[in-house]
């Protein structure tokens, strides 16, 4: 089993690139923006409750996004492995993530960085804005929290990837294939 990390500011590409990734390596997409969206358009409980957080743009708490992650990898079978996007966006969800998978006799093989500017990030956002009817997307004020609460609490899972030896920083600007030929180099240098 192969488990990569898709990491990177909002709107740097993970989804984007995660979806190809997990076509061409058999792995399963775990997308926890996704998956809350997905609570959200259903009306569930627990998507009532997080809407205005998401709307925010702010982080929904730990537990949650753990006990949704948890479940996905329970309930796979067929895959070589899980590509995690968007997960985890907290140290506290790294070291869940880490005892989870070593709990399964699995471990993190790989941290992609996509490293992206903030005026492209921006740029991005806004035009995504036009299509994805994304409350956390219409509004600038929304989108630069979002990318504070990156710099804030998601930035540091980078130096928790450094000291386990996983992390590569892969340049995140430029075409769509582009980008998508720098990760592929990543993945089948440790495969
Ligand atoms: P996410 O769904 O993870 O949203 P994202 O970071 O905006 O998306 P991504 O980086 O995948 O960007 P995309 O490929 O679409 O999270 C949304 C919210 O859910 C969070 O704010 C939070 O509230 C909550 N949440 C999710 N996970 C959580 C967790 N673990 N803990 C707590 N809360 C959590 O790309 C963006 C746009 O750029 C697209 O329109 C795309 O077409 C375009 N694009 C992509 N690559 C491009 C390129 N190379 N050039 C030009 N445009 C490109």
């Amino acid at each position: 089993m192969i488990n990569i990390l898709m990491f990177g500011p909002p709107g740097s590409g993970k989804g984007t690139q995660s979806v190809t990734l997990a076509g061409k390596y058999n792995l399963l997409h775990l997308s926890t923006g996704d998956m809350l969206r997905a609570e959200l358009a259903a009306g569930t409980p627990l998507g009532k409750k997080m809407e205005a957080i998401m709307a925010a743009g702010e982080l929904v708490p730990d537990d949650v996004v753990i006990a949704m992650i948890a479940q996905k990898i329970d309930a796979t079978t067929g895959k070589a492995g899980f590509i995690f996007d968007g997960f985890p966006r907290t140290v506290e969800q790294a070291e869940a993530l880490q005892k989870m998978l070593e709990e399964r006799g699995m471990k993190i093989d790989l941290m992609l960085v996509l490293e992206v500017n903030d005026t492209e990030l921006m740029d991005r956002m806004k035009k995504r804005a036009l299509v994805s009817g994304r409350a956390d997307d219409a509004d600038e004020a929304i989108i630069n929290n979002r990318i504070a609460v990156y710099r804030a609490k998601t930035e540091p899972v980078i130096e928790f990837g450094r000291k386990a030896g996983v992390s590569r920083s892969v340049d995140g600007v430029g075409s769509i294939g582009d980008i998508f030929g720098r990760l592929c180099a990543q993945i089948e240098a440790i495969l």
